[in-house]
């Protein structure tokens, strides 16, 4: 794979590698007939457990210290910190391992007619999508079993949100991702939680421009444009998209953030809310409505 395609399939960015190169050895490319960078499967995947325990709040210079295999006992260590798994989380990883899409989709919807959304969401979906990106990035699941619980919470979420029926609103959101970003869960994830708050949403989807986010918000008369950012966002990028995209919105619509992508871009200041939990989003539309302002620091 090149640098590029490592960039992407990692999320660390092509300087970080370099970096890493020269000053710890490690990751060691080969190079194509041309000089360019190539990465063998094992040191990208070696590469994603790094970014994975970065993500936990691991230093790289130790990291990258360590051989393959100490590299994978501290992984398997650390998924200690990880939200314990429930039965039901097995059940899942195995229902997908033996491609039983339909009986998954069953036993989810019945989690949610047992617990209601907001703890469907909360302590069933947005688990569940984790521990299956942590299988996934241990070897225990190919993509297109990763692809099928995308599928099958999707249907799940609009189910819920479907049930809830439309609430007049205010405030409107809309709800969208940037143009790069085609996790899109988390935007169902919080359309339902902001539905079951009362607020009226309307959601694009993922991936939209940033100009047609601006016209879409006018146009719907929106109150609030949120966000959703997964861990696999580029900083520097999102900030700059973010601060284009609050340029380019009327100052009286919100901008709201949210996802694991969201709490690394805090500085950005005024104009913007970041809001790091699901469980925050009633109390800050709470505020929305006790205040009257859209646009918030
Ligand atoms: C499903 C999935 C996909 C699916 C998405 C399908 C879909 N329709 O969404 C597909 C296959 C498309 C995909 C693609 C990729 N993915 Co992916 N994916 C995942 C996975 C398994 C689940 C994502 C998810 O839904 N998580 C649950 C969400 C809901 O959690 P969250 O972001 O923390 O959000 C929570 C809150 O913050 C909040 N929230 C979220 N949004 C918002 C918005 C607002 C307004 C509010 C208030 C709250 C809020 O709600 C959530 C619940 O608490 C994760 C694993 C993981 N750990 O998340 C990997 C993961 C995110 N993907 C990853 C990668 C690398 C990729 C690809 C680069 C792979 C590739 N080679 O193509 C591409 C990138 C695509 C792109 N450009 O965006 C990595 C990112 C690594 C990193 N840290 O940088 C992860 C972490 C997997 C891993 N373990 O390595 N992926």
């Amino acid at each position: 794979m090149s640098i590029a395609a490592v960039e992407r399939e990692t999320g660390l960015p092509k300087d970080t590698l370099r970096v890493w190169e020269r000053r710890y050895g490690f990751p060691r490319p080969e190079r194509d007939p041309r000089g360019e960078r190539l990465y063998p499967e094992d040191q990208i995947a070696r590469l994603r457990t790094v970014k994975r325990l970065m993500d936990r709040g691991m230093r790289p210079g130790r990291l990258l210290a360590l051989d393959a295999d100490a590299l994978m006992a501290l992984a398997e260590e650390s998924s200690g910190d990880a939200p314990p798994r429930s039965a039901l989380h097995d059940l899942a990883l195995f229902l997908l391992k033996t491609h039983q899409a339909g009986e998954l989709r069953r036993e989810l919807v019945q989690v949610l007619m047992r617990d209601g959304v907001s703890r469907f969401v909360l302590e069933t979906a947005a688990p569940l999508a984790r521990q299956v990106g942590d299988a996934w990035a241990r070897g225990e699941l190919q993509v297109h079993e990763e692809h099928l619980l995308s599928e099958v919470l999707q249907a799940v979420l609009r189910q819920a949100i479907a049930q809830l029926g439309a609430p007049a609103g205010p405030p409107l959101i809309l709800l969208t991702t940037l143009p790069d970003e085609r996790h899109g869960l988390g935007l169902l994830m919080a359309e339902a939680i902001a539905t079951l708050e009362g607020a009226r949403c309307v959601s694009l989807g993922t991936q939209t421009p940033l100009h047609d986010i601006v016209a879409a918000a006018i146009a719907q008369n929106a109150d609030i444009v949120a966000l959703s950012l997964s861990s696999n966002a580029t900083p520097a990028q999102t900030v700059e998209s973010l601060r284009l995209l609050r340029a380019q919105l009327p100052p009286a619509i919100g901008l709201w953030c949210g996802g694991a992508g969201a709490g690394r871009i805090k500085r950005l200041g005024k104009g913007l809310r970041v809001i790091g939990e699901l469980a925050e989003l009633g109390a800050a539309l709470d505020d929305w409505r006790a205040t009257g302002v859209a646009a918030r620091g």
